[in-house]
């Protein structure tokens, strides 16, 4: 029996190389040698406010970005968090056994609560993780490949998982995380100090995978760098390091190989190949984009959500017996 893997993104905006190279990048290189369940986590992107009107083609435009960046509907299940109702149910179970404590050391919470003050955030905002773990645990997942900004949800996942066992007796399997050793924490073009988001207010600061060659050149022209010349991997030099990271995933080189490719080379050059090779890197996934219509994804998604609803509803089936509410 194949392991299992289980991931999501939100349907919240553009995607960015940030949220490809930590993450959607890995879960196409696992899905022949585990069995693979991404989901579209569009419960997830109301805990921020989002328009109704475009909410659904943003789901479905996900769906599109999932298959763009090859994942194959044959070999993975795809489908919509919503249409798993399970989800919503084991979040009640989970958040009856999670601690306030646990829940306000998160640190995405304090971020993202903090742009329109704790006061006005949502309680869906802070009860995100609970839903995560559901995610998660609903599918007797093995391993969860993620951006490194996830391990701390990881983390409660796991304790949250453990606790309910111990209380409740076996039900759970203990996810492991999948955080790559590069790439799982992509910064911002414009602020080192910030990882690349969606949310950004300023957008030079992330490529989109949908950025078009001049664009792309455009944003790493003017991302910012550090004091010095040379071009290495050295971790007191945020801006190029992160460049260098960038170019080093794209292109598959070794540090030694780009380290040694710019040497004596000057930013200028280092960012002219930079951009050449980002817009390479990303022109198959955008010549594919295009290639599904809504009805084809529908089609996709409906199949996934039957698959992802007959494992989640023995998961969930068991959680209620073992708590004593069946
Ligand atoms: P964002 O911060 O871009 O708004 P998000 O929190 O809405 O992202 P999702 O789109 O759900 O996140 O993220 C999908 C995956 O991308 C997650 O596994 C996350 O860890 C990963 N990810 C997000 N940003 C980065 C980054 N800058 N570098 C590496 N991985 C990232
Ligand atoms: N919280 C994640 C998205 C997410 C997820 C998941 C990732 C929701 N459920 C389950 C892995 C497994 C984020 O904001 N990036």
């Amino acid at each position: 029996m194949k392991k299992r893997i289980f991931s999501g993104a939100q349907p919240t905006g553009r995607l960015h190389l940030g949220n490809y190279l930590g993450a959607l990048k890995n879960w196409v290189a696992l899905q022949d040698e585990y069995d693979s369940i991404f989901c579209i986590v569009n419960l997830h992107a109301l805990t921020l406010p989002q328009n109704p009107k475009t909410l659904r083609q943003k789901t479905l435009d996900l769906a599109r970005i999932y298959l763009a960046a090859s994942i194959d509907p044959e070999k993975a299940t795809i489908f919509i968090q919503a249409d798993v109702p399970e989800h919503a149910e084991l979040t009640w179970i989970l958040l009856c056994t999670a601690r306030m404590g646990e829940l306000e050391r998160m640190t995405q919470f304090k971020d993202k609560s903090q742009k329109g003050g704790r006061e006005r955030s949502s309680v869906g905002l802070f009860t995100y993780p609970a839903l995560m773990a559901a995610d998660i645990l609903l599918y007797h997942t093995d391993l969860v490949p993620v951006g490194q900004d996830q391990k701390q949800h990881l983390e409660l996942t796991r304790d949250l998982a453990e606790r309910f066992n111990r209380d409740f007796g076996e039900t759970f399997v203990i996810p492991e995380p999948y955080i790559p050793k590069s790439g799982a924490n992509i910064r911002s073009l414009q602020d080192p100090a910030k990882k690349m988001s969606k949310s950004d207010e300023n957008e030079a600061g992330a490529i989109f995978l949908d950025d078009d060659a001049d664009t792309i050149s455009k944003k790493i022209k003017r991302a910012v760098t550090d004091s010095g010349t040379e071009i290495n991997f050295d971790e007191t030099r945020p801006a190029i390091h992160n460049l260098l990271t960038i170019y080093q995933l794209v292109t598959g080189k070794t540090e030694q190989e780009c380290v040694e490719n710019f040497a004596g080379k000057g930013y200028g050059q280092f960012k002219g190949e930079l951009a050449e090779a980002v817009v390479e890197y990303l022109r198959p996934f955008q010549e594919r984009i295009s290639a599904y219509d809504d009805a084809e994804l529908n089609r996709i998604l409906r199949t996934g959500a039957e698959k992802a609803r007959s494992i989640a509803s023995v998961t969930l089936a068991d959680a209620y017996q073992k708590t004593g509410i069946r």
